[in-house]
């Protein structure tokens, strides 16, 4: 049966391509909520958007009388005002771990997967990428014990890494076919296989992966 999206009067300015705008697409479409799109496209600066966000950045989220610019701050409104199904956990200790890794995953491998898609000296590309693809395999022991991020349920720490690992062949990041690496292509198969994800994702980002 079809879901009837929800009613919203919300609009999300998105970047068809960005991981950002991505995340916060995917928690939109697990909570079931449509919402008006408008294209950003990369490098020209929408007057729209400038008046709204002093950045200029996507993804941008508007609400009502409400802006809001920084991705987390999104993700986590979007938690708040549709609870259903809640995208964190229950407990002040876990919420604070959910959010730090978020953290680190945005800096530790959003920021340097942003580096390489620019494109900067071949010579620190490759070195970023090796280091990308290192630390992934570093943790991908992690998700032979859990089914999602170090957690039973699907959260919002999935949402940032699902994005980041849809990107991977485009970033030319290989995870070899070791034994190593198996929990983690798993646990990437079971993020692409939710039926959410696929609602989330732009045509752009429908032929990022062969
Ligand atoms: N702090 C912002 C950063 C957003 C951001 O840097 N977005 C990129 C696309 S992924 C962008 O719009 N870049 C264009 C620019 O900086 O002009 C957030 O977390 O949402």
């Amino acid at each position: 049966m079809a879901v009837v999206p929800r009613r919203s009067t919300m609009t999300l300015f998105s970047d068809s391509a960005c991981q950002r705008s991505h995340r916060v697409r995917m928690v939109l479409a697990e909570k079931g909520v449509g919402v008006e799109i408008e294209e950003v496209v990369p490098g020209v600066v929408s007057e729209d958007l400038a008046e709204i966000n002093p950045y200029a950045t996507a993804p941008t989220l508007v609400d009502r009388d409400l802006a809001l610019h920084n991705t987390m701050v999104m993700m986590e409104y979007l938690d708040e005002r549709f609870p259903h199904p809640p995208l964190l956990p229950v407990y002040p200790v876990s919420r604070a771990h959910s959010r730090q890794y978020m953290h680190r995953i945005e800096v530790d491998w959003c920021v340097p997967a942003e580096q390489i898609l620019r494109g900067e000296e071949p010579k620190r590309v490759d070195r970023l990428r090796k280091e990308l693809r290192d630390s992934l395999l570093g943790v991908a022991p992690i998700f032979a014990d859990k089914p999602f991020f170090m957690s039973e349920e699907f959260t919002l720490v999935d949402c940032c890494m699902a994005p980041l690992l849809w990107r991977l062949e485009i970033l030319g990041v290989k995870l070899p076919n070791a034994r190593q690496a198996k929990p983690l292509i798993t646990y990437m198969q079971r993020l692409f296989d939710r039926p959410a994800f696929r609602a989330s994702l732009t045509d752009t980002e429908r032929n990022m992966r062969g």
